[in-house]
């Protein structure tokens, strides 16, 4: 198949998700092309079947906000048309649902069907979506999408909850490619790095923004470490970060924590830890969560939104109310109390993500592409 992914190019679980699809789908032999304002951060590989084609931005001075999805628009009719694409997956509803829509309209006045699936990542529904300033498109534009998916039962739930939708949404959850995770070459020489005393290593990665609640993972980590030798790897950047850089000195802790930046490949760091904090407000699946358990690390996470579908209770790691650091904290000393339990937990961990596997995920993506361009 000729297939178009839009997405985020940053950092962001959705971005991320598109474009390990769209990898995967060229090393099957489809033609995968990502249209997008910047090449995806994690397309790091060249292809013959993978394709960019970038969306300019303009920068017409009288726009003090850009048209993006406009110019989106037009390059989603040049590139269908150019490249002859038999379908567009759209992931991130705002707004790239909206745009595929109106792409597609044009192209019908030509004569050129284009089916397009729009793929619901989190915040595009639950915190960005639903107000609104946005909400009247954002429904219109999914109720038109010739199918829907969502990355977890929860945000399925939380669409049919805060939209008025009249079209099925298909739960085709968030995957890993486990292969990635198989590293060849040890991670001791890492440990040794960043834990020189063999303290135990607690990690965190995201976005820093508010809805991960980061100084949680402060907490946490202030109460484990008087009672165990730990340190801590906090991977990313984001609007948190001085924040929590001050929280760090307040707590007279920066000797234990590494400030890593955004990181590329997480699969070594994360192989590397022990453990990871995932104390987040809202989320709808949690991705890091699964890429640290695709490296046989534990979780302790919150107990909102998709984590549950994710992190399993006592087998992957434990879940906790949101904003509940004592517990957090507990669940942390229980998993890191001996090797043997660490070990078990490991083990789980690497277990629970299996079921997430690549290989098992893609089929479901064919089948759709599949079904709507047969329709
Ligand atoms: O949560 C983020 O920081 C980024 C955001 C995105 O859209 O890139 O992530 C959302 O999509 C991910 C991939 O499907 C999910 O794993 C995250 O749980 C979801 N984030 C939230 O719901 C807050």
């Amino acid at each position: 198949m000729n297939i178009g992914i839009v997405c985020y190019p940053t950092f962001g679980g959705s971005g991320v998700v598109a474009t390990e699809l769209g990898k995967a789908l060229a090393a099957k032999g489809h033609k995968i092309h990502f249209i997008t304002y910047q090449q995806p951060v994690r397309l790091d590989i060249f292809s013959e079947n993978i394709f960019y084609h970038e969306v300019k931005v303009s920068d017409y001075p009288l726009f003090d906000y850009q048209p993006y999805e406009l110019v989106l628009t037009s390059k989603l009719v040049d590139v269908v048309k150019f490249e002859k694409l038999d379908i567009l997956h759209v992931h991130y509803a705002i707004p790239h649902a909206s745009a595929a829509y109106m792409a597609q309209h044009i192209l019908k006045s030509e004569g050129i069907k284009i089916p397009f699936i729009t793929t619901l990542h989190g915040t595009d529904i639950t915190l960005v979506g639903k107000d609104a300033s946005f909400a009247p498109v954002i429904t219109f534009a999914i109720n038109e999408s010739n199918a829907v998916t969502a990355v977890s039962e929860s945000l399925k739930q939380d669409t049919l909850k805060h939209f008025k939708v009249t079209r099925e949404i298909k739960v085709i959850p968030n995957f890993i490619c486990l292969e990635q995770y198989n590293l060849n070459g040890s991670i001791e020489s890492l440990k040794k790095c960043f834990a020189p005393n063999e303290e135990k290593i607690l990690i965190h990665v995201s976005n820093f923004r508010k809805v991960k609640r980061v100084q949680d993972v402060f907490k946490v980590f202030d109460i484990v470490r008087k009672k165990i030798p730990v340190r801590l790897l906090m991977v990313g950047d984001g609007p948190e970060r001085h924040r929590i850089e001050e929280l760090c000195r307040e707590l007279d802790m920066c000797h234990l924590v590494k400030f890593l930046g955004k990181v590329k490949d997480t699969e070594r760091v994360l192989a590397a830890s022990d453990l990871f904090i995932l104390p987040s407000e809202s989320e709808s699946f949690g991705l890091a969560a699964l890429e640290a358990m695709a490296a046989k690390t534990p979780v302790i996470s919150t107990n909102t939104g998709g984590i549950p579908e994710v992190n399993k209770e006592g087998v992957s790691g434990y879940l906790s109310n949101v904003g509940d650091v004592e517990d957090m904290a507990q669940n942390a000393l229980k998993i890191l109390s001996d090797e043997a339990t660490l070990k078990r937990f490991k083990e789980g961990a690497y277990e629970q993500a299996k079921q997430f596997d690549i290989h098992t995920v893609l089929p479901q993506y064919e089948e759709l592409y599949q079904e709507l361009i047969e329709q």
